[in-house]
């Protein structure tokens, strides 16, 4: 089954791969370069995510899923969440973005460390109607990167239950406990109902 993706981050594309499982042939906007990129102007996951799918549904004329998914963090009142790929500048690298989060959380304390990574999956059709999932993590954040797995704030996060971070734990623990994980399980009766 061909299931569309509207996304850029290959990172992404690998780990739905993983978690969905053989089966299902995944295309990403990396094979349609024509689809302008697409516009990220909402204030939450759901929005983003919604407007991501219905985008590139439109464009290629066929069902889509996009997903959007950030890093809140409580002792930043939620930041940097849907600004989570730009956080430190518009085309900051993960290395920023990771280096700005630390600087912030300086001198907090383990206790006060405590974040979540949140996903949300939408599906659209063609005619701009979308469904969408949800998926959450519940974790801290490091005193400093460790580990070579994963992407994005990765060497930063210890998921709760454990005491090394998801870019120590690598893929296989990773694709069973993260938000995205979570979110493409309860979205999986959907994705069966557009994949084609
Ligand atoms: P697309 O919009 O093209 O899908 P993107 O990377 O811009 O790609 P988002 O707007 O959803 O995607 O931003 C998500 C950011 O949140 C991502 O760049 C990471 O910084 C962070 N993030 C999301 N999921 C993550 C994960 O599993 N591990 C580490 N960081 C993650």
């Amino acid at each position: 089954m061909t299931l569309v993706l509207a996304t850029r981050n290959a990172h992404k594309v690998r780990e739905i791969g993983q978690v969905l499982g053989p089966g299902f042939r995944l295309r990403s906007l990396a094979d349609f370069p024509e689809v302008p990129e697409v516009p990220e102007e909402g204030e939450t996951f759901e929005a983003n995510a919604v407007q991501k799918a219905a985008f590139a549904a439109r464009a290629l004329g066929v069902p889509a899923m996009a997903d959007d998914s950030g890093l809140e963090v409580d002792a930043l009142q939620g930041a940097p969440g849907v600004r989570s790929a730009r956080f430190a500048g518009e085309r900051a690298t993960s290395a920023e973005n990771n280096a700005k989060l630390l600087r912030l959380l300086k001198g907090v304390q383990e206790a006060q460390r405590s974040a979540r990574f949140r996903c949300v999956i939408a599906l659209a059709l063609p005619d701009g109607t979308a469904r969408t999932a949800e998926g959450a993590c519940a974790g801290r954040i490091a005193e400093a990167p460790r580990g070579t797995g994963g992407f994005g704030y990765d060497p930063l996060f210890i998921p709760d239950g454990y005491d090394r971070t998801f870019a120590e734990l690598g893929e296989e623990v990773k694709n069973r406990i993260s938000h995205r994980a979570h979110a493409l399980r309860r979205a999986r009766e959907m994705i069966l109902e557009i994949a084609k």
